[in-house]
């Protein structure tokens, strides 16, 4: 297993403007630097843009650092897009396809998961989960004709309306048959919906393509009361051999959530010295 960061406009290391001004692109090498520079290998993004120019800077940024784009996230194409794979206007849906085809695109020259979280839709259920079912099978189908895996999130209950446990995730994944893509499970989100985020690990661990790490309040690991690192040791144990990212509220700024995690990490042996 492996650990990653996430950088993006919300959590993670947060640069409220990244990619949409020119002084974000100088933050975003720091943030690299920065992670970089306290042993993290690896970096996840959340983008709103699938601008070619755009993601081929973001790249050589990535590549000029030596660290590894090892997942995409898509949710804020919904946030700040409001595209969503179960919008009952049909062009709306279209737009959250074809933007996460762009994406799946740009993480396959790179070896990235593309994440699936809230470009499902948020916590009104307008619509069909047909809908949703429909949008699954085309992306999953893109997907593996870029020979790119998907994780599909299991996201807690005030946020969206629909597949909130990995128990409804899995079924989705073994009933619209999706080949390309397997599940994100995270510590912030099982914490909420799951009656045992152990048992959880245990009995899906098959299924995971991405792992998000986060304490109870959604902190640093170390800063709430979930057990974090009984949940890496078993994910280890398991066999799991994906990347594990952090993707945590920047409380009380940027660098402490990067020092943090990182000393968590470090002081139970999960990563190594930088
Ligand atoms: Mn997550």
């Amino acid at each position: 297993m492996r650990f990653s960061f996430v950088v993006s406009a919300g959590l993670g290391y947060r640069i409220p403007d990244l990619f949409e001004t020119e002084a974000s692109f100088e933050e975003f090498r720091s943030a690299l630097k920065l992670l970089k520079r306290h042993g993290f290998s690896g970096l996840e993004v959340n983008l709103a843009t699938t601008e070619e120019k755009t993601l081929a800077r973001i790249a050589k940024i990535i590549q000029g650092e030596g660290l590894q784009l090892v997942a995409v996230g898509t949710g804020l194409l919904y946030l700040k897009r409001r595209y969503s794979f179960t919008d009952r206007n049909a062009a709306r849906r279209r737009r959250a396809i074809a933007s996460v085809s762009r994406l799946i695109a740009f993480a396959s020259q790179h070896d990235a998961v593309v994440i699936i979280g809230l470009i499902r839709g948020g916590t009104s259920v307008s619509s069909s989960s047909g809908l949703l079912s429909r949008a699954l099978v085309e992306c999953d189908r893109i997907a593996s004709e870029h020979g790119v895996r998907l994780a599909l999130e299991a996201i807690n209950r005030y946020e969206t309306a629909r597949l909130n446990t990995a128990a409804e995730v899995a079924s989705i994944i073994r009933d619209d048959k999706l080949r390309s893509t397997g599940m994100l499970l995270d510590s912030f989100h099982m914490n909420i919906e799951e009656a045992s985020i152990e048992g959880t690990i245990r009995e899906f661990h098959e299924m995971i393509s991405h792992f998000h790490i986060a304490d109870s309040n959604r902190l640093a690991p170390g800063r709430g009361h979930l057990d974090v690192e009984g949940q890496l040791r078993l994910l280890k144990e398991l066999g799991y051999r994906g990347w594990a990212s952090a993707e945590i509220l920047p409380k009380p700024d940027n660098a402490s959530a990067v020092v943090d995690t990182a000393s968590f990490l470090r002081k139970r042996g999960f990563l190594s010295q930088p």
